[in-house]
């Protein structure tokens, strides 16, 4: 579809950002998907790199190209992380989660020195919010979390399900995901989650986020600069 082609595209043009002989932090999602499919066929001619994954996902589909992997307990810090987007400011502030991994995702990226977002043009938004924002929490007392949560302003949200149960993130948690509609203030937001007990990680990154590469309809990429 021309969605996939949009995604292949800025995949593939984020991939040759990889320096060789250094270590990444590689994303997790469908965008993130091509990245990891371009980094392997370099692996395969030849190309040094050691990656950290975001999530079992890209565990495994990292595996399953070769790429030499690493756990983030085996680096000080990486030099880039490639990965994908829900929402992209124009403050290049994220809306992240949308695949479950964000709490992996925001260790990774804050252990980066750079952050390449790579996202297809929909992803763009003036104000953050009108994606649900995910909200890892512990299932113990979640209805208490959902209750301060709604107190923060956001009075729908839902512990996200497949197949009629709870989905469990990697590390056996939950995740709520939390329709505040436009968020003013992201940062303010953040810390404010971050104050409530049972909270583990939540989709807002700030201040992680370097450079956006976005991959548009007609097939085009572009960098965006703050
Ligand atoms: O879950 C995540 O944070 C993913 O990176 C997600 O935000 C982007 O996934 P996509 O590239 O499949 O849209």
């Amino acid at each position: 579809s021309d969605k996939d082609q949009m995604k292949k595209k800025v995949g593939e043009y984020a991939a040759t950002f990889i320096q060789n002989g250094t270590a990444i932090g590689i994303g997790t999602g469908s965008t993130a998907y091509w990245m990891i499919m371009a980094l392997g066929a370099k692996v395969r001619e030849g190309f040094q790199i050691t990656a950290v994954p975001t999530s079992r996902a890209t565990v495994e589909l990292a595996q399953a190209q070769g790429i030499p992997l690493a756990t983030l307990n085996d680096v000080d810090r990486l030099a880039l992380t490639i990965d994908g987007a829900d929402e992209v400011d124009p403050a290049f502030q994220l809306i992240k989660g949308g695949g479950g991994a964000h709490l992996q995702e925001k260790m990774v990226a804050a252990a980066s020195d750079r952050m390449i977002v790579i996202a297809d043009e929909q992803k763009l938004v003036n104000r953050l919010g009108k994606f649900p924002l995910p909200i890892e929490v512990i299932p113990f007392g979640w209805k208490q979390v959902q209750r301060r949560v709604a107190a923060l302003g956001c009075p729908s949200s839902e512990i996200r399900q497949r197949d009629g149960k709870p989905w469990i993130t990697d590390h056996g948690n939950y995740i709520l995901d939390a329709h505040f509609g436009a968020i003013a203030d992201a940062p303010a937001l953040g810390h404010a989650l971050h104050e409530i007990p049972g909270v583990v990680e939540h989709g807002l990154f700030i201040g992680l986020a370097t450079e956006v590469l976005v991959g548009y309809a007609d097939g085009t990429v572009k960098e965006l600069r703050k």
